[in-house]
């Protein structure tokens, strides 16, 4: 039987969501127009007054924000509560330049953890659960939210951060943890970790699984069902919107249902920024309509997918959006072909290698070049340098199939890539180290 954390949002009717979209949409935008400088600026611009904004048909009135905007007002300049209101900041794992900063008043922190709770609930957890949390505490808004929806829930919390991942298999047998929260690429290692200490899982009690925070196919979804003999939930979110919980998967699972009394979704050209109709492939835009201390307006993920309000089983009303494709900025343009890494996960997945890959692309006298390092199981290995050459290129053949451009395909030894204790790291253009 499937359950509900909150059974009368999210099994809403359309029209009563409208309605209160509607109403939280006319007060947000006047409490940002009134407290946020910067926006308030960029809604003059446009000629656009909070007046105008009647209801969410009249949200595409509103301009956009992308992460640009928030880099231009770091780390205060976005700010619609004094700061003496807020308790908490969270912040991006942002490589190059200025991080995100996102700031939390108490109600902000309350609202972001009861979307932790629904998730969990949706993959089944209850108050006699133990979820084990191996996202990483800290800045990362991973371990600290689903730290807080799992208490709201009532399960017994096991805060266990990443790393040290023997220990983490040590805790997780001694505590009985039957609902895990991390990376997809983790979780897979905790698998894997699990197995090469002699233990299978009938010695562990896990029956589920949330992970996020990057892109993962279907196919590593099975692996890691399989691994570690659990239901792998996808969730969903971003710093900006508060972290995860923005959308979380139900036994469906065919799709992650987003929260839409908290957030309001739209999907745009990403080249233009029109409004797409439902169904189309384009960029995640996200309006928080409860947030007060860092209440974003059509903030553009950068995440490609696509929306859906096909009635699902598990009841939910709320509106579904797809697996991330990664982000429009994540995708290779590779001798002028479009490449998102989850195309070769998929191949290599299916054609029985690991999930233990890496992408490296280069312009050598001006042709681009792609190499894929994949890690072979143990029965994968050989002695015989032609066998490896055959099963390299019938590897780089499956992909070219898939791409239409032909990569190098390097098998290498069991254990030698490094495994991802957070967000995985698969990718190296090193095209944009010579630009
Ligand atoms: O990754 C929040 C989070 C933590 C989500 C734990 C889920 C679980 P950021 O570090 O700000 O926040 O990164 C947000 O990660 O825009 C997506 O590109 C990507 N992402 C998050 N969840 C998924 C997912 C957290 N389920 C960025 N599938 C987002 C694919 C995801 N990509």
């Amino acid at each position: 039987m499937e359950r509900y954390w909150n059974q009368e949002i999210e099994t809403m009717s359309r029209e009563d969501m409208k309605k209160l979209q509607d109403e939280r949409l006319v007060k947000q935008v006047r409490h940002v127009y009134e407290n946020v400088e910067y926006y308030r600026n960029l809604m003059d611009e446009k000629g656009v007054k909070p007046e105008d904004i009647k209801s969410t048909d009249d949200l595409y009135k509103l301009p956009f924000l992308s992460k640009a905007d928030l880099r231009d007002t770091y780390p205060y300049g976005l700010l619609a509560k004094p700061l003496s209101e807020c308790v908490r900041i969270q912040s991006t794992s942002g490589t190059t330049g200025k991080r995100v900063v996102a700031f939390y008043t108490q109600y902000d922190i309350d609202l972001w953890e009861d979307c932790c709770a629904r998730a969990i609930t949706a993959a089944g957890g209850t108050k006699d659960d133990v979820c084990h949390v191996c996202y990483g505490y800290g800045l990362f808004t991973g371990g600290p939210g689903f730290n807080g929806g799992s208490h709201k829930v009532g399960c017994l919390t096991l805060p266990m951060s990443s790393g040290n991942t023997e220990r983490q298999i040590t805790f997780m047998r001694d505590l009985g943890a039957t609902i895990l929260c991390c990376t997809p690429s983790y979780a897979a290692y905790i698998g894997e970790t699990l197995h090469d200490m002699g233990y299978t899982t009938d010695d562990i009690k896990l029956k589920a699984g949330l992970f996020g925070a990057e892109p993962w196919t279907e196919e590593m979804r099975h692996s890691i069902e399989e691994s570690l003999g659990i239901k792998a939930y996808d969730v969903y979110g971003l710093t900006e919107t508060s972290g995860p919980g923005v959308a979380f998967e139900c036994s469906e699972q065919t799709g992650m249902h987003i929260n839409e009394d908290h957030f309001i979704p739209e999907i745009i050209n990403p080249e233009t920024g029109e409004v797409l109709p439902e169904g189309e492939v384009g960029e995640l835009v996200f309006t928080s309509i409860t947030k007060e201390a860092f209440p974003l307006l059509r903030y553009r993920t950068r995440d490609l997918c696509v929306l859906s309000r096909k009635k699902c089983s598990c009841g939910r009303t709320l509106i579904k959006m797809s697996k991330p494709k990664g982000r429009s900025d994540d995708m290779l343009i590779i001798r002028g072909v479009n490449v998102f890494p989850s195309q070769i996960e998929t191949v290599l997945i299916e054609q029985g290698y690991s999930p233990n890959y890496l992408i490296e692309v280069d312009r050598v006298n001006n042709t681009d070049t792609l190499d894929i390092s994949v890690e072979m199981n143990i029965q994968q290995l050989s002695d015989k340098v032609k066998d490896m050459q055959a099963q390299e290129r019938n590897l780089a053949e499956a992909i070219k199939a898939v791409l239409g451009i032909n990569p190098k395909v390097h098998l290498v030894t069991p254990k030698s890539i490094t495994r991802s204790e957070g967000k995985a790291v698969r990718v190296i253009d090193r095209r944009k180290l010579h630009d």
